[in-house]
């Protein structure tokens, strides 16, 4: 079940290209979690904080910025919530990601910027929070150009979702064991069941284990 008395809350991530229905699952998630314990829905970018007005501007193009120092940006904008991230976790709150550090490094890597590295592009997270799990809703760039809104904002063309598409794959050979890949093409019910299920097996697991793993 979903409740978490007595044990901390888990972090479950979701991520994918755009348009996979990230944001779609996992408020479904929400939804149903909170009928049974602490749950929260947050998302990266948050375009609410400092960096993140910032971040808001450069995806609606209204900014152009260094691609490494929007890449620091985007970093930041996930420590500066690091410490309440924690604290919820401690007091038993479940929170779900709507994109997390492996988009950081994801989206930057595929910018294929000379001496950032996949590496590189990971290291300005290393020590924050590791997720308990990790969604990745797998979807072909072509069939997410296809969706409705796509296109609207900065990185959403068809060559550079390929691009992220192959990072992830990769990010996800590195950590096979938090990594759950699912279908986004499939029926959005079944997706959500199938979705609730690897989440109730991860809160079981998360109650009796530490909130000490850290992003490598
Ligand atoms: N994005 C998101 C990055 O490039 N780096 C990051 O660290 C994060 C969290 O922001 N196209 C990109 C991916 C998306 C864009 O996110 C906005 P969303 O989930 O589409 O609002
Ligand atoms: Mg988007």
């Amino acid at each position: 079940g979903a409740s978490t008395a007595g044990g901390r809350g888990a972090l479950i991530c979701f991520e994918g290209l755009d348009r996979s229905g990230k944001s779609t699952q996992a408020k479904r998630l929400f939804e149903s979690l909170k009928k049974q314990g602490k749950v929260e829905l947050w998302r990266f970018p948050d375009r609410q904080t400092p960096t993140g007005t910032l971040i808001k501007q450069y995806l609606e193009n209204a900014e152009n910025l260094d691609d490494r120092a929007v890449h620091l940006l985007y970093s930041a904008n996930r420590w500066e919530k690091m410490q309440d991230m924690v604290k919820k976790m401690e007091a038993g709150t479940t929170i779900l990601m709507d994109r997390y550090a492996y988009s950081g490094a994801a989206y930057t890597a595929a910018k294929n910027i000379p001496g950032a590295s996949l590496a590189w592009c990971q290291a300005s997270d290393a020590g924050l929070p590791a997720p308990d799990l990790t969604i990745f809703l797998k979807l072909s760039a072509t069939a997410a150009a296809s969706r409705k809104g796509y296109g609207e904002e900065r990185y959403e063309n068809t060559k550079f979702q390929e691009q992220v598409y192959q990072q992830y794959a990769t990010l996800a050979q590195q950590d096979p064991s938090c990594w759950t890949t699912l279908p986004a093409e499939e029926d959005m019910t079944l997706l959500s069941d199938k979705i609730r299920e690897l989440v109730d097996t991860t809160l079981d697991d998360v109650r009796q284990a530490a909130l000490s793993a850290r992003l490598p």
